[in-house]
């Protein structure tokens, strides 16, 4: 196990690979085993081949590729490269990525050979002088080509804690998606806090079935199992039936709630299976008491719930030894401070009150890239970030998410911002105005609803949803349209979003 404190991802990584290189790091859906040794010198071979492409050292590498044991290797290529890594949502459409590189200004982008043409033709016209490719398997494109044959060393330097080493792009509640820049020590003291949390060593098989474009599976999960030595099962994506069938060899889950509702739902998941898992661990979205209850009653084990954010990493989590409160988040992390203030006046609340979620520690991001005046507005002077969810602490002090004062909705673990598929939906030929809401669902937690006034009777869902296919990831795109004559609004003209929850909240409940 990596036992020297450090600031950086790569030195932690480093460290386990000299002190035990023969370990597991990644265990295929086969048996298969990647050991720490080999992945460094993989890793080694794709920073090399990063560099041969004029990637150096604060640049942007952009990654839109299929989860594989090669895509995860290069998140270690480019922190050895010192790039700083742009991972995107597989689902992200070209009018989605356009905006991505062109903010970003990426040195490198990595694609699927499937996308190599279209992704070649942004690249020219935003400037970006390097495209490889990544096949699904992570054995085939011009990326592996690359690196074929290059050196299994690359010289590595400890990263400057405050320096860049990822971008992760969250949708904006209004206008323009910001990036998130998250330093290395921002990501190294989380992992570091989580280990010690959630007792993770160099025993824990981690089954990973979450993409790897966000927080959750990239960092939360990879990073974790990282310090901690361990290694992960690593499958390609969520499958209840792989999952139930490979348990026996794992110790640990992570997951969004879909992932527990489905197990839940699977007839092979039992009581047995579980007995031999030491941990199951939700976030990214709320997981229900009624299903905390659920998964307690089948299998005697609690869900271990914990809270974060892209711009913050982990904020809160559940006792490992304790009560792991139904329908709350837990405590804030050693080394973060927590706190809740009333969103319009700032003011510190007590204890019980509703109010905006403030966090303030190592964890929280160094700020949007290129908006500094956004920055600016999510910060309070003396340094808590605004995190847009509504909540209170709890008497023996576990903190309860109740909301959000952010609009957003999340499926499966995925946000979705209502004024970008407003703006979509707006632009569509023959609609007057739209109101995009969240409804539940007994599935993903939350579908995204459009509400919209037509001026063309002709418009029907159909035809709505065709005309979005291919301005937003599918995950964004309105499972259901419904018409109406007009929108409600209160007094000061704003839509009544509430009345329009409650008028269609039945309409995935079950
Ligand atoms: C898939 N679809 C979704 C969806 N996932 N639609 C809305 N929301 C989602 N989350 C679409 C598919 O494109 C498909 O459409 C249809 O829904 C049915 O797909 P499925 O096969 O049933 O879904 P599946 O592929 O199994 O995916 C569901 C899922 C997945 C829950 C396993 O979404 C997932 O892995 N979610 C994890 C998200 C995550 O990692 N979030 C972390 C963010 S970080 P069609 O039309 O093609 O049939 C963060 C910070 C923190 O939040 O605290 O962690
Ligand atoms: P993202 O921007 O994708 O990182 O999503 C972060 C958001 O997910 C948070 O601001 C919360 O709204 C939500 N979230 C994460 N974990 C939880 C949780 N355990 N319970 C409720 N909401 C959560």
């Amino acid at each position: 196990m990596a036992s020297a404190i450090s600031d950086d991802m790569f030195s932690l990584f480093i460290g386990t690979c000299e002190s035990s290189p023969d370990a597991p790091f990644l265990i295929g859906e086969d048996g298969t085993v990647l050991t720490y040794d080999a992945a460094r010198a993989r890793a080694a071979q794709l920073a090399h081949a990063f560099c041969a492409q004029g990637v150096k050292p604060g640049d942007r590498v952009a990654v839109q590729v299929e989860k594989s044991q090669t895509a995860l290797l290069t998140w270690l290529a480019a922190l050895q490269a010192g790039a700083v890594y742009l991972p995107l949502n597989t689902g992200y459409t070209a009018g989605e990525l356009r905006y991505f590189l062109g903010d970003a200004a990426p040195a490198l982008v990595l694609c699927r050979p499937a996308d190599e043409a279209a992704m070649a033709a942004i690249c020219a016209e935003l400037g970006v002088p390097a495209l490889l490719t990544l096949d699904g398997e992570g054995t085939g494109g011009s990326l592996v080509d690359a690196a074929a044959g290059q050196p299994t060393t690359f010289a590595h330097a400890p990263a400057d804690p405050a320096g860049l080493a990822a971008i992760l792009y969250t949708s904006g509640t209004t206008g323009r998606s910001k990036g998130a820049m998250l330093s290395h020590a921002n990501l190294a003291s989380n992992a570091l806090t989580l280990r010690e949390y959630w007792r993770f060593t160099a025993q824990d098989r981690l089954l990973h079935a979450l993409p790897i474009f966000h927080t959750h599976g990239l960092f939360v999960a990879t990073n974790i199992t990282i310090a901690a030595g361990a290694a992960m099962i690593f499958l390609p994506r969520f499958d209840a039936d792989a999952l139930v069938r490979l348990m026996p060899q794992a110790s640990v889950l992570m997951g969004v709630p879909t992932f527990y509702t489905r197990l839940l739902g699977h007839p092979g998941f039992t009581r047995e299976l579980a007995a031999g898992m030491r941990l199951f661990i939700s976030g990214s979205a709320p997981l229900s008491a009624e299903t905390h209850r659920e998964f307690s009653a089948l299998t005697g084990q609690a869900i271990l719930e914990r809270y974060g954010m892209t711009e913050t990493n982990m904020n809160t989590s559940n006792p490992y030894v304790g009560e792991r409160r139904p329908g709350s988040v837990g405590f804030a992390l050693p080394g973060v401070s927590l706190r809740i203030a009333d969103p319009e006046t700032a003011a510190v609340l007590p204890q019980g009150d509703i109010g905006v979620i403030e966090v303030k520690g190592p964890n929280v991001f160094a700020g949007y890239w290129q908006m500094p005046d956004k920055t600016r507005e999510e910060f309070r002077v003396d340094g808590f970030f605004i995190t847009g969810d509504l909540g209170f602490i709890d008497p023996q002090g576990y903190v309860h998410i109740v909301g959000r004062a952010k609009d957003l909705i999340i499926a499966g673990g995925f946000n979705i911002y209502p004024a970008e598929v407003e703006a979509a939906l707006d632009e569509i030929p023959g609609i007057a105005e739209s109101a995009v809401i969240g409804v539940p669902h007994a599935d993903l937690g939350e579908a995204v609803v459009a509400v919209v006034k037509a001026t063309d009777a002709a418009l029907d869902q159909a035809a709505v949803q065709a005309a979005l296919a291919d301005r937003l990831a599918r995950f964004k795109q309105p499972r259901a349209v419904v018409f109406v004559d007009e929108l409600p609004r209160n007094a000061m003209g704003k839509v009544q979003k509430a009345l329009l929850r409650d008028a269609h909240r039945a309409l995935f409940a079950s």
